[in-house]
């Protein structure tokens, strides 16, 4: 990884931490018929009303790993997520519309629909989500070659990473790959912006998306602190273009978007890899409850009673060292040893 950070480098003390993770450390072409996750590239397309396919029927399923420059295993409570930006390339040639705003699900629905709705602007944006899991696998076990699926992957509903709708707790609330089939009026995260190309135009090979998280969306908030608790955080590229041409869809040139991922060989001569700029801060260890006071004793009774099961809507992780194993006496010498200074 190749972080350039700011702040205070000490865990221990609160921080503003600003910086670019330069390559994801998942980036998995997400489609029934993809391989184990070290393709070189990443279409994304859709496979409206076709059954056995979902909706959004390829994926690009990406992790960026942050522990080398956020402390992890705080609990979401300690992390407050200023901005973060995706980065994507394209690796086709120029054969899809820029859209940069966000359609309406039922610009997708079929025209002979009621509540088809015939779409405002040329193309069709590529979104952002966060990531949803199933199969047994989840945020924090989730490999890069883990199986699309166990049994027939030529099944709706059954991908073990996916674009996922958010509760406003920051958990996972629905699985939108099959969100035209089932009109859930839902953009995602953020949409990708290119600069230098004029909307409606087709988007010139080598073109870079930038994706900013809007932070404000319900459940987005606590989703990213989540995710710097895990020490990972989870986004899924998708877009609702044609499969047409693509494999397992239809025939005619190819309409949809294709990335670069970080095992191709171009990708970090061209400097195209997948990347994840972020400004996060994170709460000092000794101000447990998080509310910016701190060395305080408040913070000790607080530490204290969640240590004996009490409930804290705004504390951090009772895992004070960050070993993984709480409850654990070792927690409570480790916090008052670095509340006496230490
Ligand atoms: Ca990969
Ligand atoms: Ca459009
Ligand atoms: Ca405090
Ligand atoms: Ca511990």
């Amino acid at each position: 990884l190749a972080i350039g950070s700011v702040g205070l480098p000490c865990s221990l003390a609160s921080a503003q931490i600003q910086g670019t993770i330069a390559q994801p450390s998942i980036d998995r072409w997400m489609y029934p018929f993809a391989g184990n996750g070290s393709e070189q590239q990443a279409p994304i397309y859709a496979a409206l009303g076709v059954p056995g396919f979902d909706d959004r029927d390829s994926q690009f399923v990406l992790a960026f790993d942050t522990t080398g420059a956020v402390p992890p295993r705080r609990g979401p409570n300690a992390y407050r997520v200023n901005s973060l930006t995706l980065r994507v390339t394209t690796n086709n040639a120029p054969r899809f519309a820029y859209d940069p705003t966000f359609d309406s699900v039922f610009a997708s629905v079929p025209a002979t629909d009621p509540q088809f709705l015939a779409d405002v602007d040329t193309g069709k944006p590529i979104e952002v989500f966060a990531a949803g899991f199933r199969n047994g696998l989840g945020a924090t076990t989730f490999a890069e070659n883990s199986l699309f699926t166990f049994g027939h992957p030529q099944v709706e509903g059954v991908r073990s990473a996916y674009a996922a709708r958010l509760a406003p707790d920051g958990s996972v609330a629905g699985d939108l790959s099959n969100q035209v089939a089932n009109k859930i009026e839902q953009g995602g995260l953020g949409v990708g912006v290119a600069s230098g190309v004029t909307p409606g135009e087709l988007v010139p090979q080598g073109t870079t998306f930038a994706f900013t998280i809007d932070l404000n969306q319900p459940g987005a908030q606590r989703y990213f602190r989540q995710g710097l608790s895990d020490g990972r955080i989870f986004l899924v590229v998708s877009s609702l273009h044609p499969a047409a041409g693509g494999p397992g869809g239809g025939t005619g040139d190819p309409q949809y978007p294709s990335f670069y991922t970080k095992e191709n060989p171009l990708a970090p001569l061209a400097d195209v890899e997948p990347t994840l700029e972020f400004d996060v801060a994170v709460g000092a260890l000794i101000d447990f409850n998080n509310d910016g006071v701190f060395p305080d004793f408040a913070d000790v009774v607080a530490f204290l009673e969640v240590f004996a099961g009490g409930a804290c809507d705004t504390c951090s992780s009772i895992d004070a060292n960050g070993d993984g194993v709480f409850p654990d006496l070792e927690d409570v010498t480790y916090f008052f040893f670095v509340f006496g200074g230490g």
